[in-house]
């Protein structure tokens, strides 16, 4: 009888799934997987901190469209992921988390970095967190698992993993490795559901497209370009689903936020196609700034309970982007579509006026660096087909002012949970998940941080990424929110002082660059990327601006 571990087991259902990395932080309960996932080849990118293999598992799912998987060792290294979890909880970001957790003969013993209940925990972060506790159940556990994970809504999975059911001999023929892991069937739409679409786009007068992170996690861009085309119906995104229709594209009318500058009454949306998109934080909630309360929604979206949460849907529809998006594609050749040109116009115009506007608004060159002037540096200096990780706060949204993207998934940032810190970690996921395509992470001096160490696994997996901390010296969006709310001789705890990142970087065994103007930041970036070594540009820039989009949100609560 040839026996395997525990280990092994784990180790040869996540090669049926196509697992091929695993991020993770080592501890003596996760030993057997660690040495399983050697002897079948599988890289473990192993991090400094297990917020950071948390988040570079996210990363990695969300640069990949895949399943992301980290490994974290009992006690200490669960509590560290569990801002990871949150984040892909409920930015529905498919993630497998493996906990080593103490052995189960040691139950109540007092034993080392034992005593919590991790499933308890994390079931509340989580689609599903369970325990393992039976070694031959193994793949059939580990298989639910990652179907849970990557099936819609897809989310976050935990499985806890006790060291005695992980270090187990089991025999080799009786545990069955399970088939079709990961599951293919997006719910696709009722022919009386797209019935009531078409009737009520064909009728629109001011119709839009808003695509939001289902349609972005449906792989939706071909079916959305062709539709819009036929239709001439503009597109308005957010953050994850920008870039399913190119930038560069007539139709494309920018991010939600922009919405909230067709303010004339004849010039708002009437009829909108809500495809994956969650309403709350990014379309400013119940306000009506970027969609009138007016306007006749058809959301349509996988997890009915995103339907209706903050607004009525007349045509609500259960079902995958990709799918709904084929089935108005059947429809819609035959169709005579109504002249949208006069609407496309407006939208057109209503880009260039911003343009023209910031361009004259930003335009001071003096030092330090404005941050308008420092993101369009930074977006004119990116190679093609680079991604770009957003942290901090102030930062991301100035970049988003600027950010173009061709093909989608370029741009990963932040979700609902809103947590500074990610990128690092974020952007290790993405550039593994995409060894060719040049990362860029684009982090406050706040933000940079909580998980600076990361310089290090860089530097030793090789992993060329050019970060660029945007240094104002503070913690910007909360200073201002507090100069904002209680005046500004009343901050307190929100500056920070004159610190050389670009040196604590070097000390690791990256580059490390300070730059203080404008002209010395493209040739930074450029060199930067040329160099194929991990890199840290510290730039300086003013504090004092405040970008368009937070001043949209304060506007709101005042
Ligand atoms: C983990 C976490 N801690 C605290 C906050 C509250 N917070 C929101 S914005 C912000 C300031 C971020 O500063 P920085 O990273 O320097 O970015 P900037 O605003 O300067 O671009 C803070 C502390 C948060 N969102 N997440």
């Amino acid at each position: 009888m040839v026996t395997i571990t525990g280990g092994e087991l784990v180790v040869r259902t996540l090669l049926a799934a196509k697992v091929r990395h695993v991020f993770g932080l080592h501890g003596a309960h996760l030993e057997t997987i660690f040495q399983s996932l050697a002897s079948h080849g599988v890289p473990i990118i192993d991090t400094r901190h297990e917020v950071a293999a948390g988040h570079a598992a996210e990363g990695y799912a969300r640069a990949s469209r895949g399943l992301g998987v980290a490994m974290v060792t009992a006690g200490p290294g669960f509590t560290n992921v569990i801002t990871s979890l949150a984040n892909a909880y409920l930015d529905r970001t498919p993630v497998l988390y493996l906990s080593g957790s103490a052995a189960l003969r040691d139950a109540e013993s007092n034993t080392l970095q034992a005593g919590i209940d991790q499933v308890a925990i994390a079931r509340p972060v989580t689609k599903w967190a369970h325990q393992i506790t039976t070694p031959l159940q193994i793949p059939r556990l580990v298989a639910q698992a990652i179907r849970l994970a990557t099936s819609a809504p897809t989310g976050p999975v935990l499985l806890d993993l006790p060291m005695d059911v992980l270090t187990a001999q089991v025999d080799e023929d009786a545990a069955l490795t399970r088939a079709n892991v990961v599951l293919d069937s997006p719910p696709a739409p009722t022919s009386a559901a797209v019935d009531a679409a078409m009737e009520l786009l064909l009728n629109a007068k001011r119709p839009i497209v808003m695509v939001g992170p289902g349609a972005w996690q449906a792989d939706a861009g071909n079916e959305l370009r062709r539709f819009v085309e036929r239709a001439g119906i503009p597109v308005f995104s957010d953050f994850q689903a920008h870039g399913l229709l190119p930038s560069s594209h007539a139709l494309w009318g920018g991010t939600y936020h922009k919405l909230s500058e067709l303010t004339a009454s004849d010039a708002r949306p009437d009829v909108v196609l809500a495809l994956g998109v969650r309403f709350g934080l990014f379309t400013m909630g119940v306000s009506d700034r970027l969609v009138p309360s007016g306007a006749k929604l058809i959301h349509v979206e996988a997890d009915a309970k995103e339907i209706g949460r903050l607004r009525d849907a007349p045509v609500p529809i259960v079902a995958d982007s990709r799918e709904m998006l084929k089935a108005l594609n059947e429809r819609a050749g035959a169709q005579r579509w109504p002249d949208f040109g006069a609407w496309q116009k407006l939208i057109r115009d209503a880009k260039a006026a911003r343009v023209a506007r910031h361009r004259e608004q930003y335009a001071r060159t003096s030092s330090p660096i404005h941050p308008y002037q420092a993101v369009t540096a930074i977006a004119d200096s990116l190679p093609p087909d680079a991604i770009v990780i957003g942290d901090g706060a102030e930062s991301y949204h100035w970049f988003n002012e600027v950010v173009r993207q061709e093909r989608s998934g370029s741009y990963i940032t932040h979700g609902f949970l809103g947590a500074v810190g990610f990128g690092l970690g974020l952007s290790l996921g993405a550039q593994v998940a995409h060894p060719k395509r040049p990362v860029l992470c684009l982090v406050g001096d706040g933000a940079i941080g909580f998980t600076i160490a990361e310089f290090d696994t860089m530097v030793r997996h090789k992993l060329p990424i050019v970060v660029v901390v945007m240094n104002n010296r503070s913690w910007a969006a909360s200073q201002h929110f507090q100069e904002i709310v209680s005046g500004s001789e009343k901050v307190l705890g929100t500056r920070l002082g004159e610190a050389r990142y670009h040196d604590v970087a070097r000390a690791f065994g990256a580059n490390g660059l300070h730059v203080t103007k404008l002209d010395d930041l493209r040739t930074a970036i450029k060199g930067a990327f040329a160099s194929g070594t991990p890199t840290c540009i510290n730039v300086e820039i003013d504090v004092s601006p405040i970008p368009p989009e937070i001043e949209l949100l304060m506007a709101r609560h005042n």
